[in-house]
């Protein structure tokens, strides 16, 4: 059965490779499959999904090792290779009105009112995830409506996990603690409560009879005004080990969220909050539950530092909640490559503490699916740091480039490309655009949030910059005033044991190291540090220089990928040209925007 189902995936794989796709819904899959590979079946190959090849010869423990090589083998891999994570999960925040909370390339993939499901295209979506070995796809929000529960969204979750099944990809939801009791059924959501816990197990036994390798439940509790068992005055682990307990018998698992803050712990500052509300209950969760955290302790700022959540859970299963769309990064507008990102949280939190990896998907209706072509790049670097988070950045971003921009056309082009010294002889077309990749995290950091300052964002949205944003009716943890706290005397959050002592809840040598601004690495400086404007920095300028050096150094960098974008033009087709370079354009004049914005507001303090 399995053989077969593999056998469809790998012929409609061809099937899809082989037509050209010139249209604006192209994705990274784009090389002919060679005709002549081998695929051989080796049952003592280690017992995962992982692949061998040698030459033209795929070789794999299982059918999906087998579809996972081919596409390795696309990308000109040889060698063997498996998947470092057994978890490699993509949530959508997609509202089953079709709408996505925070999403930036159109309407939702799944849902839509007359709840129609579109095979094809999620067909096309379930290849682009295989071949980056994702295996996991959360269908629904994190702020999930109870309907979501109900036969009729069951049945469409079936329909969905149906089209998935072949290439390797199991379905989770998002559920809304508080549903027995939303959906009129019972009157309370009490985790403690024996009939709540029956409503719970009978709907784990409904949603397994249509869906029998379904994935499990990710929650959002007792945060940013969702339900959760603090409501009935019970504790996370008691309300995670509810719903691990309906799925125990069925094999699902619970991705509990600790993205918490407001609640309990509430005044306290907001990075400490996720430590204060789960460091107790470590060693109190089931074996079946997942604590999911975000990489930085605050809210997916262009830099933070690594959430400390990660230190502390010491007897807890964790995963990663990376964010693949760019809520604070320029959404759909900005060019922001965020393997780098993702690397340095690796950097601090050693891949093996974690069990899985999340990725909030960028995924939409649009024809190029992501909004910016190269919003595609970060679904692509997800998936493949959720298999290996040793590759390099570097590494990813020129498989994708390789995959995306240059089939044998543009190769020759390209050739002509070097020859040609629009760039430089050395460099070729692939150096150049892996160059304005890796540099444009950085660089939106630099326009955004130097030295640490977080945060700085527009209400709501989170796009532009709004330094001066207080709003009464808002929670202070919303307004940009919060987090900056510039006065005539200086700028920065004073996180350090003198303040919050936040610098407490990390492990030595980062304590210790974060603690002192002068141990304090710059980049993290304004976010553990309220100091005055004459400070000295490394480079010997005072700390508001620095300020303007680093916001002028943003704005220089997207003129420069604007220029270089400029000279790769006659190596890209047209349509795809223009589209990133008027992207590009807004960016310029956003980056400008954050610049002449911050230095405005923040020099009437420091000048
Ligand atoms: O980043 C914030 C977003 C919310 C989001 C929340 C969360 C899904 O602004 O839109 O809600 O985090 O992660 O739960």
């Amino acid at each position: 059965m399995n053989k077969l189902k593999t056998f469809i995936a790998l012929f409609v794989l061809c099937l899809a490779i082989t037509a050209s796709a010139e249209d604006g819904s192209r994705l990274w899959l784009r090389h002919e499959m060679p005709k002549d590979i081998t695929l051989k079946i080796d049952p003592t190959m280690p017992d995962d999904d992982g692949y061998r090849i040698s030459g033209r010869t795929v070789t794999a423990r299982t059918e999906m090792g087998l579809l996972y090589g081919r596409y390795a083998l696309l990308r000109g891999e040889q060698g063997e290779s498996h998947p470092y994570y057994k978890l490699r999960i993509l949530n959508h925040w997609d509202n089953i009105d079709g709408s996505i909370e925070r999403g930036y390339a159109g309407k939702s993939i799944f849902w839509n009112n007359r709840l129609e499901i579109d095979h094809n295209l999620i067909e096309k979506y379930a290849e682009a995830n295989a071949s980056v070995g994702i295996n996991g796809t959360v269908l629904n929000n994190v702020n999930a409506s109870p309907k979501m529960l109900t036969r009729a969204y069951i049945n469409k979750v079936k329909e969905v996990a149906d089209i998935l099944r072949p290439w390797g990809i199991k379905v989770y939801i998002s559920v809304n603690f508080g549903s027995p009791k939303a959906l009129g059924e019972l009157k309370t959501a009490d985790p403690l409560n024996p009939q709540v816990r029956r409503w719970w197990q009978k709907k784990a036994k409904e949603i397994y009879a249509a869906i029998p390798d379904f994935g499990g439940f990710l929650v959002k509790a007792n945060s940013e005004g969702q339900p959760g068992p603090f409501d009935y005055g019970r504790t996370h682990a008691d309300g995670a080990n509810m719903l691990a307990d309906a799925l125990k018998p069925f094999g699902g698992i619970v991705m509990w969220r600790s993205f918490v803050y407001g609640a309990k712990h509430k005044g306290e500052d907001r990075v400490m909050q996720a430590v204060s509300e789960f460091a107790d209950l470590d060693g109190q969760f089931r074996d079946n539950v997942i604590l999911q955290s975000k990489n930085g302790p605050l809210d997916f700022q262009p830099r933070e530092p690594y959430a400390p959540i990660f230190d502390q859970m010491k007897q807890t299963k964790q995963m990663a909640e990376l964010q693949i769309t760019q809520e604070y990064l320029g959404q759909g507008d900005h060019l922001a490559f965020l393997a780098p990102m993702w690397k340095e949280f690796f950097s601090f939190v050693e891949p093996s503490r974690l069990v899985g990896i999340a990725g909030v998907a960028n995924i939409g209706l649009d024809t190029n699916w992501c909004g910016h072509h190269f919003a595609q790049a970060n679904w692509y670097a997800f998936g493949r740091l959720a298999w290996n988070p040793t590759l390099s950045s570097k590494q990813i971003a020129e498989e994708w480039i390789d995959q995306t921009f240059t089939d044998d056309r543009l190769k020759m082009k390209d050739e002509r490309y070097e020859k040609s010294n629009h760039i430089s002889h050395s460099s070729s077309f692939i150096s150049q655009m892996t160059s304005i990749m890796l540099r444009s995290r950085e660089a939106c950091v630099d326009y955004m949030m130097p030295l640490g300052l977080h945060h700085i964002f527009k209400f709501d949205h989170h796009m532009g910059p709004e330094p001066d944003g207080f709003k009464a009716e808002y929670p202070l943890e919303w307004c940009p005033i919060y987090y900056h706290k510039a006065d005539s005397a200086g700028i920065g959050f004073d996180r350090s044991s003198r303040g919050t002592g936040a610098t407490r809840q990390y492990r030595e040598p980062y304590s210790t190291l974060y603690d002192s601004p002068t141990t304090c690495p710059e980049r993290y400086l304004l976010w553990f540090h309220h100091l005055p404007w004459d400070y000295r920095t490394l480079s010997g300028r005072t700390l508001w220089e620095e300020m303007q050096y680093r916001y002028n150094r943003g704005v220089n960098e997207v003129e420069d990928f604007i220029r270089i974008w400029q000279e790769a033009r006659p190596y890209i087709d047209e349509q795809r040209w223009q589209e990133v370079d008027n992207k590009l354009q807004k960016q310029l004049h956003d980056a400008q925007e954050w610049r002449d914005t911050c230095l405005g507001y923040f020099g009437s303090f420091a000048i």
